[in-house]
């Protein structure tokens, strides 16, 4: 990476902004951009160049791909469950984003390109049940994604691969399973559920209440990866020259209850009464992934587990929380859906 021209689409976002501190870290030149005024980036790195520009338009792709290296493309418009189940259309949208990048990429002769990919390309069908076993890579197909996201995210991966295979240009396609940290939105409707737990805990410990609302019957199961080992995952895939999609997840699958027993131990909260809201978005029954490839390919797989990782979370939460008792933190801000208002940089 060193000195080389890297563009990170979605650098305003969760895993963008850890992303762009390991490539500023390795020596590299990061033109940084996301659709978000910068003010409202989770991170801000005053080393790269940083742009609020929409990249759901050609001309800000051409714009920005001037003498550009690499591109790692994070950028989508995404979120929870609670999210994705009522934004289907503006999840789908995020479809021109990638698609723009990757005409600029192969018009600027680009080296390679990483493409942020989900678990929620996976069949539905094969998520049915909890405490299912570990989605494999060839599980994606025969195709029934997640309704909007999902299906934008497997559409997506495949224009990454005929780009690649009739233009040449080097690609490498990262399914994320529900990366949680630091540093990410834990409230305002986009937060998954590590973060919205943690949140919801430690509201109950700074409130002395013990009830807490879970969506479901908190049977569902996921399994759930820690930044760090997301970042690392990241930098192996995009080193090596695999091509096709691989996961990049934890196999430790809990149930959403066993999650809160945990965050509850780390609050040191004596009981928590756990309040089910069955009328709220699910998703899939049961969730987890194969790392048999990722190990296999990339020697790598995670380390952190789910235990350390949502402590190091929930610290953060609750700090956040109590910092911003009478403020909104903009970690918890509800973004402004319609970010398309935001003015290009001039
Ligand atoms: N967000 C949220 N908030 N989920 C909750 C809550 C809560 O307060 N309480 C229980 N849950 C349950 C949800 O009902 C769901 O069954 C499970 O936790 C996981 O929800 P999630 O973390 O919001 O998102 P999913 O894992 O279902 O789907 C996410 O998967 C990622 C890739 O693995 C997607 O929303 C994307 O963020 C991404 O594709």
């Amino acid at each position: 990476m060193y000195k080389k021209k890297i563009l990170v689409a979605g650098a305003g976002g969760f895993i963008g902004g850890y992303l762009v501190k390991k490539l500023l870290n390795l020596n590299a030149d990061v033109i940084a951009v996301d659709i978000k005024p910068t003010d409202l980036w989770f991170q801000l790195h005053n080393e790269s160049s940083n742009h609020s520009l929409d990249l759901k338009n050609y001309e800000n792709c051409e714009k920005i791909m001037i003498d550009i290296d690499y591109i790692f493309n994070l950028a989508c418009n995404m979120g929870g469950m609670g999210f994705i189940e009522n934004n289907k259309a503006e999840c789908m949208l995020s479809v021109l984003i990638n698609t723009h990048l990757l005409s600029a990429a192969h018009k600027n002769n680009v080296s390679k390109y990483f493409f942020s990919s989900s678990a929620c390309i996976y069949n539905t069908n094969l998520q049915e049940k909890n405490f299912i076993e570990g989605l494999r890579e060839s599980d994606a197909y025969p195709a029934m994604p997640e309704n909007g996201y999902g299906w934008e995210k497997l559409f997506s991966e495949r224009m990454c691969k005929h780009f690649y295979e009739d233009f040449n240009l080097n690609v490498s396609i990262a399914r994320f399973h529900n990366v949680y940290g630091p540093f990410g939105t834990y409230d305002g409707g986009r937060e998954k559920s590590p973060a919205a737990l943690c949140r919801k805990v430690a509201q109950a410990k700074i409130d002395n209440s013990n009830k807490i609302e879970i969506w479901g019957d908190g049977e569902q199961t996921r399994s759930f990866l820690y930044i760090d080992d997301c970042i690392e995952g990241i930098l192996r895939l995009f080193d090596s020259s695999f091509s096709d999609p691989i996961n990049i997840g934890s196999d430790e699958q809990v149930s959403i209850n066993q999650m809160v027993d945990i965050i509850q131990n780390i609050a040191d909260m004596k009981s928590i009464q756990k309040i089910y809201l069955k009328d709220k978005p699910k998703g899939v029954r049961g969730r987890s992934s194969n790392n048999e490839l990722s190990e296999k390919v990339l020697k790598w797989t995670y380390k952190v587990s789910l235990e350390d990782g949502l402590k190091k979370t929930y610290d953060w939460i609750y700090k956040d929380l109590i910092k911003h008792k009478n403020s909104l933190s903009k970690y918890s801000k509800s973004h402004i859906l319609n970010l398309d208002k935001v003015e290009s940089n001039k």
